[in-house]
């Protein structure tokens, strides 16, 4: 006779549960004593417990996450158990394989196990099954044949007809469908991730979730972020914002903060990666030939992170798009900058040969040496790109530090004068804390030298040597948050094929990875 059995979700929501007849005592302390005991401590050896007076044997079904646990007097040496509770699990997962594929405590909330009859069903069987097998199974026990036939007798009797109809009673009131039953009141562990119970462990019972419960966890999601590449102010930012959220959110019985954390965090990551406004160039160039304008990009960021690089790099996507391109060498600071576009513009024109294209070179670069003027030969070269009905400018400007005043000065003024359709800011993947302070600077100079009261700022980024990082992806974080703008293009490498659009759920994956 079985005292009861309950089959519940990892995530602590009882799918279903059976109350032997005449059983008054509740199960949850012994079941609470066996998931805090057993399972939460990962000892799942035999797959049984004793409790006081109790037998508990349980099974876990990783697959969908649930755990079937039966109790029995400890006194019966019921020889079915095992198989029961095999015969239970197959049984119960065959027949709401839909509800339980379903993912999320909702669905289960919401999900109707009645499991009733098909249970007595399994139970008669079992106990059929037991009584059929008779002495020579009982004879492989080691204890008393006298005890062992005590046994027997009791399980007929009490498992006969009688306790049938009372039992399905009982049961009604018993079952506690979609119901957090179980009421745990762990702290949380540190260094609870991972294992085969990670899920399991650091429960904070359905009470509401305060900052204190959640600082061991941020305090490590933070770190976790940092040694991603995230810049350390962001990722305190995040988190900040993250325990925010969370703070008096009720949690589900058998959820982890840690899970729960991570979940939200993912959810901000995702968020922030998410454009708010799509760059769409191509749509945007063909918009601007059919106003007979060129459409212009100005490029910007410190020096060396591949701003002339990946100009050329996307020079060659927009050639193999159909547009025609002019770049425009404004960086006239740094001795070579202007031949290296040089050399991209003949090899490209090599790759598109002007015969393939009515004679004319696909793309052409503008140049008026070094020394002189940036603004001034960005604004020449769009005239000429405007007369000779070029589909893109691409501006070039010299790398500087967000620090050196007048420099900054001399960008903004380029940008204010130009107006150029799109400001792309080039970043290398690799910065961690240092992306902070070079986007928030050339933002703050862009403003403070606009002629405009709604001044040209950075509207896009450019990622360089995204393959240079592993999967410490963190500046994709830092610069978006910081900006606000998508990242429009990702270099992967030195070659023109090494441009990529980002993918933000890849990123957040590599991010969130341990
Ligand atoms: N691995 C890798 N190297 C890159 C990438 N983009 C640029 N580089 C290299 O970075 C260096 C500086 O590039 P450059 O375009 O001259 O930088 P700029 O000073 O910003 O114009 C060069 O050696 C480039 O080949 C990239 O996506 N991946
Ligand atoms: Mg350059």
């Amino acid at each position: 006779m079985l005292d009861f059995f309950t089959i519940f979700s990892k995530g602590g929501i009882v799918l279903w549960c059976f109350q032997g007849t005449g059983v008054t005592e509740s199960f949850t302390g012994p079941v609470n004593a066996l998931i805090r005991s057993v399972i939460l401590q990962e000892r799942s050896g035999n797959n049984s417990y004793s409790h006081d007076a109790l037998s508990l044997k349980y099974k876990l079904d990783n697959e969908f996450e649930l755990v079937f646990v039966v109790g029995f007097q400890k006194i019966l040496t019921l020889t079915y158990v095992d198989k029961f509770i095999d015969d239970v699990q197959l049984h119960f997962r065959d027949r709401y394989k839909n509800e339980l594929e379903q993912k999320g405590a909702l669905a289960l909330l919401n999900s109707h196990f009645a499991f009733e009859d098909d249970f007595k069903m399994l139970l008669r069987e079992a106990e059929e099954s037991s009584k059929a097998r008779g002495p020579t199974s009982m004879r492989s026990f080691n204890a008393s044949l006298k005890s062992q036939k005590t046994v027997k007798s009791m399980i007929e009797t009490k498992g006969g007809d009688k306790g049938k109809e009372q039992g399905g009673k009982k049961n009604k009131n018993a079952k506690k469908e979609g119901k957090v039953l179980f009421k745990m009141f762990l702290s949380p562990k540190k260094g609870a991730f991972g294992g085969m119970f990670g899920m399991l462990k650091g429960l904070v019972g359905s009470k509401s979730l305060s900052q204190e419960d959640m600082e061991p966890v941020l305090d490590k999601m933070r770190d976790h972020l940092i040694a991603k590449n995230v810049a350390a102010e962001i990722a305190s930012q995040l988190c900040d914002s993250v325990a925010k959220k969370l703070e008096g959110k009720v949690m589900g019985t058998f959820t982890t903060v840690a899970s729960t954390v991570k979940g939200a965090l993912q959810d901000s990551l995702v968020q922030i990666l998410q454009p708010k406004r799509r760059v769409d160039i191509l749509r945007d160039v063909l918009e601007a030939r059919s106003q007979r304008r060129p459409f212009v990009i100005t490029f910007c960021g410190v020096n060396g992170v591949g701003k002339s690089t990946n100009l050329a790099k996307i020079s060659f996507w927009l050639i193999e798009n159909g547009f025609t391109v002019l770049i425009a060498a404004c960086d006239t600071f740094r001795a070579g900058a202007v031949e290296q576009l040089r050399t991209h513009q003949r090899r490209l024109n090599s790759l598109h040969p002007p015969q393939d294209h009515g004679g004319r070179p696909i793309v052409q670069l503008y140049e008026k040496g070094y020394g002189k003027d940036a603004a001034g030969i960005a604004m020449e070269a769009i005239a000429y790109a405007r007369n000779q009905a070029f589909d893109v400018v691409l501006v070039d400007t010299a790398g500087r530090m967000q620090d050196n005043t007048p420099l900054m000065t001399a960008l903004a003024k380029l940008i204010a004068v130009n107006m150029p359709d799109l400001v792309l800011f080039v970043g290398e993947a690799l910065v961690g804390n240092e992306a902070v302070d070079q986007l928030v600077k050339f933002n703050q100079a862009l403003a403070d030298h606009s002629m405009s009261d709604k001044p040209r700022l950075i509207d896009g980024i450019v990622l360089t040597k995204f393959d240079t990082i592993d999967d410490k992806v963190g500046a994709a974080i830092s610069m978006t948050y910081i900006t606000g703008q998508p990242i429009v293009f990702v270099g992967t490498g030195q070659t023109y094929n090494d441009l990529r659009s980002l993918n933000a759920r890849a990123v957040v994956g590599a991010l969130m990875k341990a």
